[in-house]
């Protein structure tokens, strides 16, 4: 386990505490306003809001075995998103769907993660939306690996960040923006407590999610999850393992949760796009169930791998 201040200095020097650094250019091809230039070339102003005010909205996507993982529904949660900030996206969901899959075969992607960004545009020094004319979009496509290989084995560990999800009166936690220090706060708190993730509670105290994934439980067989009012980001990934619970015919509910609900869970596991299905084994340093990734959670991550290998908008490549 990281002391805190390794773990602070760790961050300090950007490096992740996990992973070896590994070089920054992977020499992509990035799709950036109508066209696919080299990485090194892939810019964006000092004068753009996405930058001065985190300003404009985001997606993360999995390409598995040749296909784009749910792209239709990524791409309405975007438009969706990009709406509720009057944002106007200044393309239509086809052309993007287009330079979406364009990038994944120009960067020859049989496997990978997208990153779908768009941003308020350049605009002069104030908040006012409305004096950036345009729009800038941008599609990278690359790899992600967001835990070490062993989490995916034996689960991860979890703590009860500090750092609370927005009350949606606030800022609605269903709009995926580029401002994610909320996220990036709750995620400092597990890295300096030796933790991967940790669970977000909202402004009453339920559970909301986690600091980058969706969360469930299973307690007798049921299986629940928070509801989307507990501030959760309306999940794709979350919604393919639903679909998957109600194919299997498990009982299943969302509803709110406590901390004592994971306490006494028999299993825990976390969905999202970069995390994928993945158990937890130890929350607040108490034992899950038994401490080892659960019966149910272990069918449910076999059943999301084919389903994610075997469906989704397929790409050409040349
Ligand atoms: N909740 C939040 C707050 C998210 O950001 C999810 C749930 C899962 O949603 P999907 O649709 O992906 O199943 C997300 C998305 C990261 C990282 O580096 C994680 C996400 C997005 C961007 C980066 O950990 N997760």
């Amino acid at each position: 386990m990281p002391s805190l201040s390794s773990a602070c200095s760790e961050l300090a020097n950007g490096r992740s505490l996990w992973f070896e650094g590994g070089p920054m250019s992977q020499n992509l091809l990035i799709w950036l306003d109508g066209k696919l230039v080299p990485e090194s070339e892939a810019k964006i102003s000092v004068f753009d809001h996405g930058l001065l005010y985190g300003d404009g909205v985001f997606e993360g996507i999995r390409i598995y075995n040749g296909r784009v993982f749910r792209l239709t529904e990524h791409l309405h949660r975007l438009y969706d998103c990009a709406k509720a900030i009057c944002l106007t996206i200044p393309m239509t969901f086809e052309e993007l769907e287009k330079a979406t899959v364009e990038t994944v075969a120009a960067n020859n992607l049989r496997d990978g993660y997208i990153r779908l960004v768009v941003t308020r545009g350049v605009g002069s020094l104030g908040l006012n939306p409305y004096q950036c004319p345009k729009a800038s979009v941008f599609v990278i496509a690359s790899t992600i690996t967001l835990y070490p290989k062993e989490r995916y084995e034996n689960g991860l560990h979890l703590i009860t960040c500090g750092t609370r999800r927005p009350n949606s009166a606030a800022l609605s936690p269903q709009v995926k923006s580029l401002n994610y220090l909320n996220n990036i706060m709750a995620k400092i708190e597990c890295i300096q407590a030796g933790c991967e993730e940790g669970i977000m509670l909202n402004d009453q105290g339920y559970v909301s999610e986690c600091t980058g994934d969706n969360v469930f439980i299973v307690k007798n067989g049921k299986v629940t999850t928070p509801p989307i009012s507990a501030g959760a980001l309306d999940g794709i990934t979350r919604r393919a393992v639903i679909e998957i619970i109600q194919e299997m015919g498990l009982p299943f509910a969302e509803q709110n949760m406590t901390r004592f609900d994971i306490y006494t869970s028999d299993e825990c596991f976390l969905t999202g796009t970069a995390a994928e299905v993945i158990a937890a084994v130890q929350y607040d340093r108490r034992p899950i169930g038994d401490g080892k990734p659960g019966k149910i959670t272990n069918e449910l991550i076999t059943r999301f791998k084919k389903l994610a290998n075997s469906t989704g908008t397929p790409v050409t490549y040349a």
